[in-house]
């Protein structure tokens, strides 16, 4: 083996354990809100070997917290040892006392955080707390991919609103549905399964009502042994037209069904649509956009979606909500699945002038292969 100064050893242990908080901390994306999915594993030096003595990941619906969860499985091999958290230990007074508190008093030796914790509750004073309680405190380590793992909670207390994703599936000559808005299968099984993993991995999942009315679709997941992930689902419908009839109507019951629709929406169809286990929430409406339609403020919906716990939201955006939420800067992660086959003649995805402010919004762009398809994923830089 090459020979390796200490420090840079040290660092790719580091690197090392954080990663595998990470891959822990993933598994509660979609059913921690509003908390975040936050990871942790307790490492302990035993002869030359270092060994994990403890995993721990935030539970479903946020508690406890994932360094409870790791020093309950370390027990007493968490005295002088190493914890990696994925966040910032909390430093506040929840259902159980600060996780801060919780290291320090399982004689934990050393803390490496990959991320400060942007909740006001918290905000450095995790970190704070163990160095004052004497631990050694390392942070930053893997701070990127730990933000792209946060950034539901991070865009939540930071914004109010929660971090989006939008997903949209184009053939290779740019169409997203046949003549007349027909849906036509465009991508395959590989990015299929990509898109149920994704709808698993967020809080919730948006449509808006021309997708309802043209797939008439169920937005659940549908991956072997994964349907328990399935996610709440939400529709844009600003004057409720939802048909009673839906799929998504008619499953409100297993799955929840909330319906975003403005504040002088027809009062009609709200009794049935709640009587059939659909809530119904009423915002403003839009002031700037000169759509066609009266349209939603969609930056108000996604506040109020913000103030009901929802971190991660993936939107399988119609061409309609996708111009929308590029024109208004409200995606953080855009995800197209493009087939090699044309469709023909049918309805556009996205003009070129969308595509470019896509571009400009989000620059850092990474493509992979889901089968036959390409999965192109764009982020802000
Ligand atoms: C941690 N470990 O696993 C998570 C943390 O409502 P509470 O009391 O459960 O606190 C939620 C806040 O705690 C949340 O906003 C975030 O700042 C932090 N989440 N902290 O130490 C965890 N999920
Ligand atoms: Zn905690």
């Amino acid at each position: 083996a090459p020979f390796l100064p200490s420090a840079i050893e040290a660092l790719r242990r580091d690197e090392r354990f954080m990663r595998a908080a990470l891959a822990m901390g993933r598994r509660g994306l979609g059913n921690t809100w509003p908390n975040p999915a936050v990871g942790c594993v307790i490492v302990r030096r035993v002869g030359d070997a270092d060994v994990v003595v403890g995993r721990g990941w935030t539970q479903p619906g946020g508690r406890p917290h994932a360094e409870t969860q790791a020093l309950a499985e370390a027990g007493p091999l968490a005295k002088g040892a190493t914890a990696y958290v994925t966040l910032e230990p909390c430093s506040h007074y929840g259902r159980t006392g600060p996780c801060a508190d919780a290291l320090a008093r399982a004689g934990v030796g050393r803390v490496v955080g990959a991320l400060r914790d942007p909740d006001p509750r918290v905000g450095g004073r995790g970190f704070d707390m163990l160095r004052r309680y004497g631990l050694e405190v390392t942070e930053g380590v893997l701070a990127d991919e730990a933000f792209q793992a946060h950034i539901g909670h991070i865009t939540r207390v930071t914004f109010g609103r929660p971090a989006v994703t939008a997903k949209i599936a184009v053939s290779s000559d740019g169409k997203l549905a046949g003549p007349g808005g027909r849906q036509v299968k465009i991508t395959g099984p590989d990015a299929s399964a990509r898109v149920h993993l994704m709808r698993a991995q967020s809080d919730a999942i948006a449509v808006g009502i021309g997708t309802v009315l043209a797939d008439d679709p169920m937005l659940n997941v549908r991956l072997p042994g994964m349907a328990a992930q399935s996610p709440l689902r939400i529709v844009f419908d600003s004057n409720l037209r939802i048909p009673l009839t839906s799929k998504l109507v008619r499953t409100a019951r297993e799955t929840p069904l909330w319906v975003i629709a403005r504040a002088d929406a027809p009062v009609e169809p709200e009794g049935a649509l709640v009587a059939a286990g659909v809530e119904v929430m009423r915002i403003g409406c839009a002031a700037v956009p000169a759509t066609a339609a009266p349209s939603l403020d969609l930056g108000e919906a996604l506040r109020l979606l913000g103030t009901r716990g929802i971190t991660r939201l993936m939107v399988e955006a119609g061409p309609h909500l996708a111009a929308a939420l590029i024109e208004q800067d409200l995606i953080e992660e855009f995800v197209q699945f493009s087939s090699p086959e044309p469709i023909g003649e049918g309805v556009m995805a996205l003009t070129p002038e969308l595509l470019a402010k896509i571009d400009a919004q989000l620059p850092n762009l990474a493509a992979r292969m889901a089968g036959h398809d390409t999965m192109i994923v764009q982020r802000r830089s």
